[in-house]
């Protein structure tokens, strides 16, 4: 907290953006306050605005006159509105939370957050695509980004981290190549958000320690449902140090309440379609309903012993440490419950960075990592325009800080008094702060090993053992989702060797996998399997918590059902479904044939959440179809009402319907018997049915389906 009177009587100004003066500026005034509450228009000088409706003119019919300083100073700020796009991870959003710690853990680490059980410690959490451009959509084919920032009472805390908990490279030396070919390949500047290029899989094709994040991309993992039903993962090996200085490996994972999910990629291609920010409107829509999201935090901890033994490196960021060999224990956990007031400043400028750690948390050797916190406070000058970008609050401590940097673009508190430097003669009063050797960060003492050389360990050389564990430990639905997306993406690459280069490297993964591949994309002959460096094990054991399906949630909440009523729909119907749905902690929509005057069953007229066109089937996690015998004729003769139940159908998503509903099933071309995934709510079923089998997520025993 900033604390005025010891500010005037060290002389040095310790600043700290608390919750309440988190706006305070260097001379202790709110400027932000001073904007809100005042209701004139005014200049960014203060001087209030007489006209914003026209510029000023030397007669009504012009010229413009250059002294009007309203204009130039509007027009000026405007064309200045843009800063430089994320090169990775551009598109993004992001809300504030809590962390709230379970037991303290310090025979594990000193980390000041990890010391009180219920102590809550605000946070605020970034997801993210990575190929596509600030404005490309939602469901691309792709990994998310999921940073989370503690503000902690020992300074910020930034776990930057992805929904995969592999990485497609092992030095970060690959990085801006690894970009390069998945981005838009610069000739044609396209295709956006998509790796299904050329230039991907030309590239993916020549390294073969890309292949375990090939499969986890590959997977339905990369097609989340939502930001709200996927998982977090620090992907490097971190250490946490204990006050005796002692030094545990660990794995960070974030584990949601909500459970797992992910759509089909038929469904992500028709979402982008009808909501481009699908993903962005269900975190705001959640948030803003009360429905907060939470995730757990996980530690996988472990010795060195432990990672001599272990098969793989764990300084290698292509492998990770199944669950089944460390056990993944909370320690805390985490709710999302507040959306900035304004997205741009907080979620465009926040500039994590992996090298914000606090005591108690150190880095590895990871190449990967220990590239990456070169590369992050690097991006932020380029993006943010100076070095003081820890000034916006966004970026900025909550906790007291003192320092001697001074100067540059946008300074907002520098030092105050006379003392700029340390050592300094100037006394504790007048000195400013000093080193603190038992409070301060303390890095783990490691001897130096081994001569100077650009190398790649040889303990780094396995790559395809965990790409076939990975692959085995899916479901069959979820095997024949990734064969369909190598078939899908492989097929939009247009030079041959690429293709079969792929099924070369296939082959050592499992053989059923390339045949399937092969035979989509008919490469015929077989070629032969990728020489691999080390040879492959195939007795790594299939491990459940990789699977989304082996791991479905057996609950609802937090899902989307949507209700498609014709006119004259029966009310009853409804009205037990939006009862039962609520119970359940799911939302439901209406969508029908006119967005608003849709007449119920009881002579009522209804708003509806969207007109059916608007609302496509693949915006919901189940749906319902609930007619009148007058009016589903025309809504059978609606196409986007088929398509409705068409692509309900074929998702494999749980419907509810009315008998009144079936000659718009009919037209559909359904099969006459309906499948147990349907249920009929005039006949046998309740709501309440329903939405206990929803719990399933999808009647994926509806082999017929696309
Ligand atoms: Fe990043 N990455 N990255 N990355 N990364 C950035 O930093 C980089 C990597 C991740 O929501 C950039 O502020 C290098 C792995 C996320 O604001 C940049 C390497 C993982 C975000 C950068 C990696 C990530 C970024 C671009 C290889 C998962 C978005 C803008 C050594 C563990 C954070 C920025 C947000 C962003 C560099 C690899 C996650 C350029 C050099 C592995 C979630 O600094």
């Amino acid at each position: 907290m900033s604390d005025k009177k010891s500010d005037q009587s060290t002389h040095r100004k310790k600043v700290s953006y608390g919750e309440e003066d988190l706006y305070q500026g260097s001379g202790g005034e709110t400027h932000q306050d001073a904007s809100q509450g005042y209701d004139t228009l005014t200049t960014q000088q203060g001087i209030p605005v007489g006209d914003d409706q026209n510029t000023l003119k030397q007669g009504s019919r012009g010229p413009s006159l250059i002294e009007d300083f309203h204009f130039r100073e509007k027009i000026f700020h405007f064309d200045h509105e843009r800063i430089p796009e994320r090169v990775v991870h551009a598109r993004g959003y992001g809300a504030h939370g809590y962390f709230e710690t379970y037991d303290p853990i310090p025979e594990l680490t000193k980390a000041d957050i990890f010391q009180r059980k219920g102590e809550k410690t605000p946070v605020f959490v970034r997801f993210s695509t990575v190929a596509g451009n600030k404005g490309s959509v939602d469901l691309a084919r792709d990994v998310r980004g999921f940073a989370v920032r503690f503000y902690t009472k020992e300074g910020n805390w930034d776990i930057v981290g992805n929904n995969i908990p592999v990485f497609f490279i092992q030095d970060a030396i690959k990085f801006p190549d690894l970009i390069h070919a998945a981005k838009q390949e610069p000739d044609r500047a396209f295709p956006q958000a998509q790796t299904a290029h050329d230039n991907f899989w030309d590239f993916m094709s020549l390294m073969p320690e890309a292949m375990h994040m090939v499969m986890w991309i590959m997977s339905d993992r990369s097609i989340p449902r939502s930001f709200r039903f996927m998982e977090g993962f620090g992907v490097h090996t971190f250490k946490l140090v204990n006050a005796e200085g002692k030094a545990t490996f660990t794995k960070f994972l974030w584990k949601p309440k909500q459970g797992l999910q992910s759509v089909i990629w038929d469904e992500a291609v028709k979402i982008n379609g009808a909501d481009p920010d699908f993903h962005r409107r269900d975190l705001w829509d959640a948030i803003k309903a009360g429905d907060y999201p939470e995730w757990e935090l996980c530690l996988q901890t472990f010795d060195q012993e432990f990672a001599d033994k272990f098969d793989f490196d764990v300084l290698d960021a292509t492998k990770l440490i199944p669950e089944e060999l460390v056990p993944a224990k909370p320690v805390g956990r985490m709710v999302l419950d507040r959306m900035p007031d304004n997205f741009f400043q907080d979620t465009e400028q926040v500039a994590f960075q992996t090298n914000n750690v606090v005591p108690g948390v150190d880095f590895t050797n990871d190449p990967l990592l220990q590239g990456r916190n070169f590369s992050y406070l690097d991006t932020q000058l380029k993006r943010l325009g100076g070095p003081n970008f820890t000034h916006i609050p966004i970026n900025a401590p909550k906790c007291p800080f003192a320092h001697f940097q001074q100067d540059g673009h946008m300074s907002m508190h520098n030092p105050h008094g006379r003392a700029n430097y340390e050592p300094n003669s100037w006394g504790p009063e007048d000195g400013g702060p000093r080193e603190s050797a038992e409070k301060g960060y303390q890095s783990v003492p490691e001897e130096p090993h081994g001569p100077k050389v650009r190398a790649r360990s040889e303990t780094f050389a396995d790559h395809y053992s965990q790409a076939r564990q990975f692959y085995i430990s899916q479901t069959e639905v979820e095997q024949d989702h990734m064969a369909d997306a190598l078939v899908f993406e492989l097929s939009k690459v247009e030079k041959v060797s690429i293709r079969e280069r792929m099924v070369s490297h296939l082959l050592n993964i499992d053989d059923k996998l390339a045949g399937k591949v092969a035979e989509g994309l008919g490469v015929k002959p077989m070629p032969k399997a990728a020489t691999p460096a080390m040879e492959v094990r195939r007795d790594l054991k299939p491990s459940d918590p990789l699977s989304i399906l082996k791991n479905t949630p057996d609950n609802f909440r937090g899902r989307k059902i949507g209700i498609l009523v014709s006119e004259g729909f029966e009310a009853e119907a409804v009205k037990a479904l939006k009862e039962a749905a609520e119970k359940a902690g799911a939302m439901v929509e209406m969508v029908g044939p006119r967005v608003a005057g849709v007449t119920c069953s009881e002579g009522k007229s209804h708003q509806m959440d969207e007109k059916v066109d608007g609302g496509p089937s693949v915006m919901y996690d189940a749906v319902a179809v609930i007619g009148s015998k007058e009016g589903i004729e025309d809504l059978a003769a609606m196409p986007p009402a088929r398509e409705f139940v068409a692509n309900s159908y074929a998702h494999y998503k749980f419907v509810a319907y009315n008998e009144a509903a079936m000659p718009l099933f009919e037209k559909t071309g359904l099969p006459k018997s309906l499948d147990k995934g349907f249920m009929n709510l005039s006949n046998g079923s309740s709501a309440a049915d329903f939405l206990d089998t929803c719990k399933k997520l999808r009647f994926w025993d509806r082999k017929e389906g696309a």
